[in-house]
């Protein structure tokens, strides 16, 4: 008995050591983060902000750092002019709006950010979608896909960041790139963005949606 009681606490001692060194449950921050907090505005018209380091790092292949000098968005599938565009055509090219959104996790957390950027129905309509395209796909540098019936893009003036609080998105929080996708969970707000994939595909699953998330991803309706 008591041999055992020793296996099962010099077991449990494992696990809590690896828990601590890969810093699962914590908030750790990076220096760049902690930078970034002396800079960044913390109240936008009367509205209290969340920090940007409030986020819970999770991502499924943690922070990536997108080299910008090779980056290129692309704009594909189902429209008649597929396009590319680096970074500086979309800060550039496109007329910035902000707006202050509430991004709620569905594990339980939530941030309050003021999101700059730019209407994504701008790009999608200058490659001229089929009039069979009904679903847009983003993919990202890691991998993570996500979708959306393409009304909610075109119709609810929906940004594509590249800043928040007033700073450059930091890589940890998607740069160059984030959908602000309000009125859904999380999960639907794409960091890191590559492409922009025009399909009729509806029942299209994303990476979370496909473990059982639901594919709406409405915050008044269950996640799970
Ligand atoms: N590319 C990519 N985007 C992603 C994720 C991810 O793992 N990869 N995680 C999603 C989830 S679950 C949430 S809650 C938000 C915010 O996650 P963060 O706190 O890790 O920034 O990003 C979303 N966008
Ligand atoms: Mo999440």
């Amino acid at each position: 008995m008591r041999h055992s009681f020793t296996i099962a606490t010099s077991s449990f001692l494992v696990v809590a050591l690896f828990l601590v060194a890969t810093g699962c449950g914590t908030n750790e921050e990076s220096e760049e983060l902690k930078a970034l907090k002396d800079v960044q505005i913390t109240e936008y018209e009367g509205k209290d902000l969340s920090s940007i380091g409030a986020f819970r790092e999770n991502s499924i292949k943690g922070p990536q750092q997108v080299d910008i000098e090779n980056y290129v968005l692309k704009v594909t599938g189902l429209v008649v002019d597929p396009a590319e565009y680096i970074y500086d055509d979309i800060l550039d090219d496109y007329e910035h709006y902000e707006k202050v959104v509430t991004l709620d996790c569905v594990e339980g957390w939530s941030a309050t950010i003021l999101w700059e950027g730019m209407l994504i129905r701008e790009l999608i309509e200058e490659s001229a979608p089929l009039d069979s395209a009904n679903t847009i796909i983003f993919h990202a540098y890691d991998g993570y896909t996500t979708s959306f019936p393409i009304e909610y893009i075109m119709e609810n003036d929906i940004l594509m960041a590249y800043k928040m609080n007033g700073v450059t998105m930091p890589p940890e929080r998607g740069y160059p790139f984030q959908l602000v996708a309000e009125s859904k969970w999380g999960y639907k707000w794409i960091k890191w963005i590559t492409e922009i994939e025009l399909s009729d595909d509806v029942d299209y699953e994303g990476y979370w949606e496909r473990r059982g998330y639901s594919n709406s991803g409405d915050l008044d309706e269950r996640s799970f």
